[in-house]
């Protein structure tokens, strides 16, 4: 091994300490338009701890091979590093078995499998799908070309004007036809937590199976499957501290093995002939093809992270920072919050006055300050609230409160200019 390899950190600093915590972010060292980057667009992506980057850095270097393939040395540390982040992903989500744990794209191929492979084998016409008015796009579009394939009929629990569910509306739409109840935990627009549970376990009672749409959630709240009982949870690595093209598609054994392959192709098989094919276990049934096997492993890298800075000292950072923006913001006329859900987690979405969202980001980017603007690939909730988009500003472990107050003067010279 070189000495510049040697050097790439592989140990995990433990405990949360917001100064270590920004140190293991080397891209937030830099500036922007001549000012200290703030990054506030962690609802779109996170950046990454240079303890993933080394890992992909060191797989590259090292290990790199094709996975469940060779009988070589490579090819066997490759498939135990992917492996072994299998595993790390079960722990992280209190899986029971690895088998519960297909690696995919992310989030949208995660709902996706789950159409087409279980929706698409087991719904009929007059079945129904239930979603809500906040769900991102790829919680909706999977869900409407199923119903266009089965003849199901999509149903939509609607949201009140402070961006939560109205539950007794969902109980309202909920019956026996009900086959599959497909629900956001953390909206990606408003910053609102559904009460997942609890819907969860109203949906079983109807007979309905649950996906939960974890993208927003789990880099800040803890996350357990087999509490929830949640019959799929999806997820995407880069939203939690790991590299993009990478995610996770939980789902219950049972479930996953009465389901055909979503994809043809290499590592999914047993046995192929001309005359009749059979099919690999889980959870290798549902990854066709050479997989993204640094991203799993760098996937893990983020995991390993995430749990020993711990999620439950991450959360109460979080939730300190965005009271404290949803304060400071309130000093700015004019500025309306969009989602003001009483259970919340590190999103602040907002217009000001009626400038559009794009020129408010624009001019904030002036001052180093990134936030995203724009439908967040939510139409419908930016339909509910009558708005074009909203500028968003979402909060990731390493945010302090100096980078709320240097967000909030940028808004007030933004106001500044735009009126
Ligand atoms: N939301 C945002 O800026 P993918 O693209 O597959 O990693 O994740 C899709 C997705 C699904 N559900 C929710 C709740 C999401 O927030 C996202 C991604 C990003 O809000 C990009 S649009």
């Amino acid at each position: 091994m070189s000495a510049d390899v040697s050097a790439l950190r592989t140990v995990v600093p433990q405990g949360f300490e917001i100064g270590r915590v920004r140190g293991d972010f080397p891209i937030l060292q830099q500036e922007v338009h001549g000012h200290p980057l703030i990054y506030l667009d962690n609802g779109a992506t996170t950046q990454k701890p240079a303890v993933v980057v080394e890992t992909l850095e060191r797989y590259y270097y090292l290990d790199n091979a094709n996975v469940h393939r060779g009988v070589h040395e490579l090819s066997e540390r490759a498939t135990e590093a992917y492996e072994g982040s299998r595993d790390k992903l079960r722990r992280f989500l209190n899986a029971r078995d690895t088998a519960e744990i297909v690696f995919t794209r992310g989030t949208t191929e995660s709902i996706n499998l789950v159409a087409q492979s279980y929706g698409r084998s087991s719904l009929q016409p007059g079945d129904e799908i239930l979603v809500t008015e906040m769900e991102h796009h790829s919680n909706i579009v999977p869900w409407q070309m199923l119903c266009e394939q089965t003849g199901a009929e999509l149903k939509v629990v609607p949201i009140n004007e402070a961006g939560e569910l109205k539950l007794d509306e969902f109980e309202r739409l909920l019956n026996e036809r009900t086959a599959i109840v497909a629900v956001v935990h953390v909206s990606n627009a408003l910053g609102s937590i559904n009460p997942v549970k609890k819907l969860i376990r109203q949906a079983h009672a109807m007979g309905a199976v649950v996906l939960v749409d974890g993208a927003q959630a789990v880099a800040h709240i803890q996350v357990d499957v087999q509490d929830l009982d949640c019959d799929f949870y999806a997820l995407s690595a880069h939203k939690v501290y790991g590299p993009t093209g990478i995610g996770v598609l939980y789902g219950k054994e049972s479930l996953l093995n009465a389901m055909p392959p979503y994809q043809g192709g290499g590592d999914m098989i047993e046995h192929v002939s001309f005359d009749k094919t059979t099919f690999n276990v889980l959870p290798y049934k549902f990854e066709a093809g050479t997989p993204n096997i640094a991203g799993a492993i760098g996937m893990g890298a983020a995991i390993d992270y995430v749990m020993a800075t711990g999620l439950g000292a991450i959360s109460a950072h979080e939730r300190g920072i965005l009271q404290y923006a949803t304060q400071r913001v309130a000093e700015i006329d004019g500025l309306r919050i969009i989602g003001t859900a009483e259970l919340k987690c590190s999103i602040l979405s907002f217009m000001l006055d009626q400038h559009h969202p794009t020129d408010v980001g624009t001019l904030l980017n002036y001052h180093g300050v990134a936030i995203r603007t724009g439908h967040h690939c939510a139409m419908p909730v930016m339909q509910h609230f009558g708005v074009p988009g909203t500028a968003r500003a979402s909060f990731g472990m390493y945010n302090t409160r100096e980078d709320v107050d240097i967000f909030v003067e940028a808004l007030k010279k933004a106001k500044d200019v735009l009126s």
